[in-house]
């Protein structure tokens, strides 16, 4: 039975679980929610509000984490997400959690603070959406700055999301320097996780955006930097080489 995926367009857990279903290479169809009243129907469903979920075989699959290791159970045959090997699935296990408690947590705020600020990507993001999209975005680059200039504790949990991204992203680009991959030499959970959770950074060249034309539209001042070339490279050809 064909595996459904609900997400939300932006979402980097989502783009994470759809990264795990091309990763082992399933069959999937994507259903779209929007944020706000529609959260409804997810409770309905899962018993939860967030995304993302699948359907499978009857069965109803919420978070992330969750669904890659129910398609690893439930899949054997297809790609392994996890080492066979204790020791290297543990490492596996470890950094994925990590990535998602720092990328996944933060990414958003950081997000919000340099794609504002990058009139390239405003305009790339309004040309593939809609106008209205596009004035919302707008209207919060011309709030964003002036909150965080008048609210202390503003700023400093935008500092502190930021330090502790580019601490991360840093620290991927030291392990792409010792491996070919996040753990070792074979790709893991621990990729997929971490080239899904910078979705919106910089939007791979992937089938499945929730519009065609978001695809390289890049927040330059991260996708771009110099420092992180190493990982957003390998972002991408892990994207060619894996996921559709
Ligand atoms: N731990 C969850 C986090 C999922 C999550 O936070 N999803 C966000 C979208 S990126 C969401 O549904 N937010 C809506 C809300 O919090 O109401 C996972 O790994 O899937």
């Amino acid at each position: 039975m064909t595996i459904v995926l609900h997400r939300f367009p932006l979402s980097h857990y989502s783009e994470k679980a759809r990264a795990a279903l091309d990763f082992k290479g399933l069959e999937y169809r994507i259903v779209e929610h929007r944020p706000g009243l529609e959260q409804l129907a997810i409770y309905r469903l899962s018993g939860q509000r967030k995304l993302p979920v699948i359907e499978h075989d009857g069965k109803i699959v919420a978070d992330s984490t969750e669904i890659a290791l129910y398609l690893e159970r439930t899949f054997p045959e297809g790609r392994r997400l996890l080492p066979e090997e204790p020791g290297k699935r543990l490492e596996v296990l470890a950094l994925e959690a990590q990535l998602d408690d720092t990328l996944g947590k933060f990414g958003p705020r950081v997000w919000l603070r340099h794609a504002l600020r990058d009139e390239q990507y405003l305009d790339a993001m309004g040309a593939a959406t809609s106008p209205l999209f596009s004035a919302g975005l707008r209207a919060m680059a011309a709030v964003l700055p002036l909150a965080e200039q008048q609210v202390g504790a503003i700023e400093r949990r935008f500092d502190e999301a930021e330090r502790t991204l580019r601490a991360t992203l840093d620290d991927l680009c030291v392990r792409l320097e010792a491996s070919k991959y996040l753990v070792g030499d074979e790709p893991s959970l621990a990729d997929v996780a971490a080239v899904g959770l910078v979705h919106f950074f910089k939007f791979p060249p992937s089938k499945h955006l929730f519009k065609p034309g978001v695809a390289g539209a890049a927040v330059r001042s991260i996708a771009e930097h110099p420092d992180l070339a190493a990982f957003f490279d390998f972002r991408d050809r892990f994207y060619r080489d894996y996921l559709q």
